[in-house]
């Protein structure tokens, strides 16, 4: 093994005189939210990429494996992406987990943003061009009772959406993507605890509701959060046939996707499972070996849009859809990313969407917004969007909010669980 560095020039000739300059991090939280996005510059006047790195709970580790990243690139060609790509995997050995690939992610997309605005044309047509007009959406409605959650998911159809996420709050601390319900249970040792014999009663409780109200014209998503155990979930998958779900989502912990199959097997309610997935690896297994319905990962935690492009290729030969996560914690170069796969996929299912507040508009103009339920990507070269470091700055990054409400979610027995 050498242990002097080695020149990182491939051994051909670049097709192009353009070299990258510098490659960091910007960290900022518009909605309080950490978004980490990566800047690629080169030594083209005008020329620059943007690429989204986020892993919100633990973004100080993303930003401090950029630095090591820096010296392997500057200098570079941008154009040869899929070998810088593996130049930052295979250099750095120990491959994937959400922090190498969440730091290759932002350099992957700020190349391909690059790619598309020396070729003139939006990265969707980098890919292949489109297979659709646009991408269908959903939307979370939540909250504390059956009522409040109906009411939030009419208040999204009315603005245009035909797929609603629906969540609601129960006793205790309540269930993810609902706020908590008043009231304990006296006889816990953790009065506010989520007891999961209550969550099996309240769901199919949730669905019975909301299509009562809201009938047959929309289709509802829940996400179980990997609370569940293969028996709970099938039980639960069972007891919501009747309402029809689009699809469920994350019934088991990353720990047992391996019993995945069995409670596909036990209900044709689909399933939906993936942002979890660390790995490319991980998340081609889980197609691979038709554990899921719906793909659903965030793009940055398997190593970018390349590496989903691979993913939407597989789900396509496996009769799978795509469901790219992509929430309050996901940029809107993530978003951007995941909408040029969308609209470039034979294998799209549907797009997780986020509404981002006017301070996020502020930090990314040209991001793209739904709109009547529909997410269309820009025709302008790369990705389209640009970022006002300036107004970035005004919205420093601190802890993730997420630590702070993983620590309290607990059984009645006072055991931490998947939050
Ligand atoms: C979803 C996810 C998110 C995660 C969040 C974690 O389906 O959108 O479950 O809400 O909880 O992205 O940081
Ligand atoms: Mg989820």
């Amino acid at each position: 093994m050498t242990t002097e560095p080695t020149t990182f020039d491939q051994p051909w000739m670049p097709r192009e005189n353009v070299r990258i300059t510098d490659v960091r991090a910007i960290v900022t939280a518009p909605e309080g939210i950490p978004l980490v996005v990566v800047r690629i510059d080169t030594d083209q006047d005008g020329l620059w990429g943007y690429g989204c790195a986020t892993f919100t709970q633990r973004w100080q580790a993303v930003v401090a494996f950029l630095d090591h990243l820096r010296p392997l690139l500057v200098g570079r060609y941008p154009g040869d992406i899929e070998d810088l790509l593996r130049l930052v995997r295979f250099t750095g050995y120990w491959r994937e987990g959400p922090v190498g690939n969440n730091a290759l992610s932002g350099i992957d997309m700020a190349l391909w943003d690059i790619a598309g605005k020396r070729a003139g044309m939006p990265v969707y047509e980098l890919f292949g061009g489109r297979v659709r007009a646009a991408a269908d959406t959903y939307l979370h409605a939540e909250g504390a009772d059956l009522d409040e959650t109906t009411a939030h998911a009419r208040e999204l159809m009315a603005a245009g959406q035909r797929h609603v996420r629906i969540q609601t709050g129960q006793q205790g601390v309540g269930h993810y993507g609902a706020p908590p319900v008043a009231g304990s249970f006296a006889w816990a040792k953790n009065p506010a605890g989520w007891r999961v014999e209550d969550y099996l009663v309240r769901t199919p409780e949730l669905f019975a509701h909301v299509r009562e109200a809201l009938g047959d014209g929309v289709e509802l998503l829940h996400d179980v959060h990997s609370r569940l155990t293969p028996a709970t979930a099938i039980a639960l998958a069972r007891s919501l046939e009747p309402y029809r779900p689009f699809f469920l989502e994350d019934v088991l912990a990353p720990e047992h996707w391996h019993r995945l199959a069995e409670v596909r097997a036990a209900s044709p309610v689909p399933i939906a499972v993936g942002e979890l997935a660390t790995s490319f690896t991980d998340a081609a297994r889980l197609i691979r070996e038709h554990h899921v319905d719906y793909i659903r990962s965030h793009l940055s935690d398997v190593g970018g849009v390349s590496a989903a492009r691979r993913l939407a290729v597989l789900a396509d030969i496996e009769g799978v859809r795509t469901a790219w996560h992509s929430p309050g914690d996901a940029s809107p170069f993530a978003v951007a990313a995941a909408v040029a796969l969308d609209v470039t996929s034979p294998a799209f299912g549907i797009q997780e969407g986020h509404v981002y507040n006017d301070e996020t508009h502020e930090v990314f103009p040209g991001m793209i917004d739904i709109v009547d339920g529909w997410l269309t990507p820009n025709d302008a070269p790369g990705w389209g969007i640009e970022m006002d470091e300036a107004a970035a700055a005004r919205f420093p990054a601190g802890l993730s909010g997420h630590d702070a409400w993983a620590a309290g979610v607990r059984a009645p027995d006072g055991a931490l669980i998947a939050p």
